[in-house]
């Protein structure tokens, strides 16, 4: 297998690089100075010189809840814009295999708990992540076309919401886990009494340690050949509260935690159904609890001035 992973340096990516070895796979890297990504040109001659057999789409414009509804154009044209370049010019390239990953938030606001793969297109998205849910709604459907019309075997792979080494803890665009990692360890140092978290609390979610989803992507990569979407996620959900004490009793914080209303909630549950992934004898590895003692223990050594 040779591997070109798309997006290493991110936190999907990074996870990939870490699992791809004892895999035997030869895998291609290129930086975003090396290669752009938005450019269809300089993807096909990346593609015919290099010559991969199989191609991870861990490349993305990703972001959390705020990102998500300040950028809609971005979070649209540029997901769009990457995951066409590295799916046509895949194929066009002879591509054996190719891996699009996209996200739980493509399914329905209220799609019945836990959301199965069929649920897909049944009801209305979530608005404020919907530019991003139509972009990798698109996503699957490119792979699924290259199928139907070309054979190609194209997959495609749901994470819930991902954490781990290498996320983004940028108090603004950051996703949940890692925000509150952040917030609490600046409390914890600054002294502070309160924390200020987003919403009511109350919304819950399912989080993935970034490492179960990289084995969960090699595996797939082995023995799934379906054109219907497959969930990767834990099968078990928190509150957001929950996730505040689990993280909170993680870094040390002893203070308050207060609640602004003002920000949005998003979707009030989005637990994924893992049974199809489950049969492929896929079981996720890392507890919450260590996950997140893990992760905060990499945001110390790897997130300057904290
Ligand atoms: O992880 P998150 O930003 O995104 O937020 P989504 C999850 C929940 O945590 C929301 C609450 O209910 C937030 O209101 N929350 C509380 C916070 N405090 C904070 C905070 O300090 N920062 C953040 N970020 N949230 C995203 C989508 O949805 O999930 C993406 O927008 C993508 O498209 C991603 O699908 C996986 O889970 O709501």
């Amino acid at each position: 297998m040779r591997l070109y992973i798309a997006g290493h340096r991110g936190l999907v990516g990074s996870a990939l690089m870490r699992a791809a070895v004892g895999t035997g796979a030869e895998v291609l890297t290129r930086t975003r100075a090396e290669l752009d990504l938005l450019d269809a040109a300089a993807v096909r001659k990346f593609y015919v010189e290099t010559q991969p057999t199989h191609v991870i789409v861990a490349a993305a414009k990703v972001g959390g809840i705020k990102a998500n509804n300040d950028f809609p154009v971005e979070f649209l044209l540029e997901n769009l814009t990457i995951q066409n370049n590295l799916i046509a010019g895949a194929y066009d390239a002879g591509v054996r295999k190719l891996l699009f990953l996209g996200s739980s938030c493509i399914y329905p606001k209220f799609a019945p708990q836990p959301i199965r793969e069929d649920s897909l297109l049944t009801g209305a998205l979530e608005p404020t992540n919907e530019p991003y849910a139509i972009a990798k709604i698109a996503g699957i459907k490119l792979c699924q076309a290259y199928r139907r019309q070309y054979g190609a075997d194209f997959i495609s792979a749901m994470p819930t919401n991902l954490y781990g080494p290498h996320d983004n803890f940028d108090p603004l665009t950051s996703h949940v886990l890692p925000a509150l990692i952040g917030k609490f360890h600046r409390a914890k140092q600054a002294g502070a009494s309160s924390v200020t978290l987003w919403g009511s609390g109350t919304p819950r979610r399912e989080f993935l340690h970034v490492d179960d989803l990289a084995r969960a992507c090699y595996l797939l990569l082995e023995r799934y050949e379906s054109p219907e979407p497959i969930n990767v996620g834990t099968g078990e959900d928190v509150t957001i509260r929950e996730l505040a004490d689990l993280v909170r009793a993680a870094v040390g914080f002893e203070g308050e935690i207060a609640w602004d209303a003002t920000q949005p909630d998003g979707t009030p549950r989005k637990l994924l159904d893992v049974s199809r992934l489950k049969e492929l004898g896929w079981q996720p590895q890392v507890a919450l609890p260590d996950g997140i003692a893990a992760a905060y223990q990499w945001y110390l050594d790897n997130v300057p001035a904290q």
